[in-house]
C-alpha cells in the first residue's frame, strides 16, 4: 500500500486564477502607480480582490508569525491559526519539534480542529473520522466496501514551521524566502537571553479590528498618533519614531528623559552583554526587520504606570529588572516586546479585505505564580487598553478609505516605518506578479 506520498502541492491552485483578470491588472497597475510616501489607494484597503491577491502573495508566500512555543508547551499541544482562506494546525511532535499541517481534511474538506487551541493524539476529522497522525499521515479511513483504499495518498498537506528563539513561524510557500536564516541570526542574540523555554502564557486576547491588515500594520509602525494612547505613554517615550530636529516643543522634556535613559540603559547592556543597537531592514529584506533595546519611561522596569515591574519574577537568566523593551518588529504581520518580567507577542491575522484579528499574548516566567508574583489584571492593562484604542484608530482609517473623497495623503518623517511597511508590501507584490 503506497505511504506517505501528497500527490497534490502543499499550497494548491492560484487563489488570484479564480478573479476577475481586469481585478488582477488593476491591482498591478496600482501598484506600479504608488507614489512613494503616500498611504495605498482605496481598493488596497476595501476590494475583497485585492485582499485576495494580498493572501497569494504575502500571505500565501512568507514567514508568518504563528505563536510562541509557551503556546505549545508538551507533545501533543496544538494551536490553529487562520488568514484569509488558510486554516493551520501548529503542533508539537513527540520529538519535540513543530509541524504546521493544513486544517483542512483530504476526504471531503472539512476542518479537522476546530478549537483555537488544545491537545491531542492522532487528529480525527469529525465528519467520517478520517483519522491523521500528527505528521499528518492518515492512518485510517474505514469506509463499507473500500477494503483497498490507499490512505497513503491522502495525508494533511504540509506547510513550512520553524522555531527560532520560542517565536514558531510557518510558511505555506513550497520554497520558502531564503533569507530568514539570516535575520533570525539578527534577533536570536536579542530574544535569547529572555528565554521563552522557560515562559507560560498569563493571557491571550483576541481583538477583531474592522480594518484592512495593512491598516492594522500601519497603525503599529508609528507613534505619531501615541497621544492617544495615555497608559502607554507612562511607560513608553512617545517619542518613539522621532530624530533630533523634529521633537515638537512639547514633547522636549519627554525627548531630553529619553536621551539619558538611553545612555544609561546602553551602560547597563554592556555590563551584561546584551545587545541593543537598532537594526533596520524592514524593506531591505525579504524578511523585513527592526529590533533594538530602548529605554522604558519612569521607573523603567515595565509597561507599568509608575514603569515599575508587572511581575517579580525575571525571565530567564537576567539579573536586573531594568533591561527596558527590546522590540521587534517583523514583515508582514508581527511585533514583540520583550521586558525583564514579562513578554509581549502580537500577530495580525488578516480575515476579510475589512476585518483582521490581532491576536496579543502575555507571557511570563513560569515559575510566577498568578496572585503572588503578578497580578493580571494589572499585568495586561496598558496594552489592552492601547490594543482598544488602537483597534479605533485603524476602524476610522478603514471607515474613511470606503469613502469616494478618500485619496491617498502623505507619510510624515516620524511614520517612516509605515513608508518601509508599504513598501516592503508593495516590492513583494510586484516580485509575487513577475
Ligand atoms: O508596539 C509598537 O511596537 C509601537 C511602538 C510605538 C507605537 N507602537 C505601539
Ligand atoms: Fe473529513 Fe469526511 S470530511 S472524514
Amino acid at each position: 500500500m503506497a505511504r506517505a506520498v501528497n500527490l497534490t502541492p502543499k499550497t494548491g491552485r492560484r487563489l488570484t486564477d479564480s478573479l476577475p483578470q481586469d481585478r488582477v491588472a488593476d491591482h498591478v497597475r496600482l501598484l506600479a502607480e504608488r507614489p512613494t510616501g503616500f498611504s495605498l489607494a482605496a481598493p488596497f484597503y476595501t476590494d475583497p480582490a485585492f485582499f485576495t491577491a494580498d493572501m497569494e502573495g504575502v500571505f500565501g508566500r512568507h514567514w508568518v508569525f504563528a505563536g510562541s512555543i509557551a503556546e505549545l508547551p508538551d507533545a501533543g499541544d496544538y494551536i490553529t491559526v487562520e488568514y484569509g482562506p488558510y486554516s493551520l494546525i501548529v503542533l508539537r511532535t513527540d520529538d519535540g519539534g513543530i509541524n504546521a499541517l493544513h486544517n483542512v481534511c483530504r476526504h471531503r474538506g472539512a476542518r479537522v480542529l476546530t478549537a483555537p487551541s488544545g491537545t491531542t493524539g492522532n487528529l480525527v476529522c469529525q465528519y467520517h473520522s478520517w483519522t491523521y497522525s500528527p505528521e499528518g499521515e492518515l492512518i485510517h479511513a474505514s469506509a463499507p466496501g473500500e477494503a483497498d483504499f490507499a490512505p497513503g495518498c491522502f495525508n494533511l498537506k504540509r506547510a513550512h514551521a520553524r522555531e527560532v528563539s520560542g517565536l514558531i513561524f510557518v510558511c505555506l510557500a513550497d520554497e520558502p524566502p531564503e533569507d530568514f536564516d539570516e535575520v533570525s541570526a539578527v534577533f536570536e542574540p536579542y530574544l535569547a537571553p529572555h528565554d521563552l523555554s522557560r515562559t507560560k502564557v498569563a493571557f491571550q486576547q483576541e481583538l477583531v479590528e474592522e480594518g484592512n491588515w495593512k491598516l492594522v500594520m500601519e497603525n503599529n509602525r508609528e507613534c505619531y498618533h501615541c497621544d492617544g494612547h495615555p497608559e502607554l505613554a507612562c511607560s513608553l517615550f512617545p517619542t518613539w519614531g522621532l530624530t533630533d530636529g523634529i521633537v515638537p516643543p512639547h514633547l522636549a522634556d519627554v525627548w531630553e528623559r529619553n536621551l539619558s535613559a538611553e545612555l544609561s540603559l546602553q551602560q547597563r547592556c554592556a555590563r551584561y552583554g546584551l545587545p541593543y543597537e537598532v537594526v533596520e531592514e524592514l524593506d531591505t529584506r525579504i524578511a523585513g526587520i527592526r529590533i533594538s533595546r530602548e529605554p522604558l519611561d519612569g521607573e523603567g522596569e515595565s509597561f507599568s504606570e509608575s514603569g515599575r515591574r508587572l511581575s517579580k519574577k525575571l525571565l530567564g537568566d537576567l539579573r536586573d529588572f531594568r533591561l527596558g523593551r527590546c522590540s521587534m518588529h517583523l514583515q508582514p504581520n508581527s511585533w514583540f516586546h520583550f521586558l525583564s518580567d514579562h513578554v509581549i507577542t502580537f500577530s495580525a491575522f488578516p480575515l476579510e479585505a475589512g476585518r483582521t484579528l490581532v491576536r496579543t499574548t502575555w507571557l511570563v516566567a513560569d515559575d510566577a505564580v498568578e496572585g503572588v508574583d503578578y497580578d493580571l489584571e494589572t499585568l495586561t492593562h496598558t496594552w489592552k487598553q492601547t490594543n482598544l484604542q488602537d483597534k479605533a484608530f485603524v476602524e476610522l482609517c478603514q471607515q474613511g478609505t470606503s469613502s469616494p473623497a478618500y485619496e491617498p495623503g502623505p507619510y510624515m518623517k516620524s511614520e517612516y516605518q509605515v513608508e518601509a511597511f508599504i513598501s516592503w508590501y508593495v516590492q513583494r507584490m510586484q516580485e509575487h506578479y513577475a
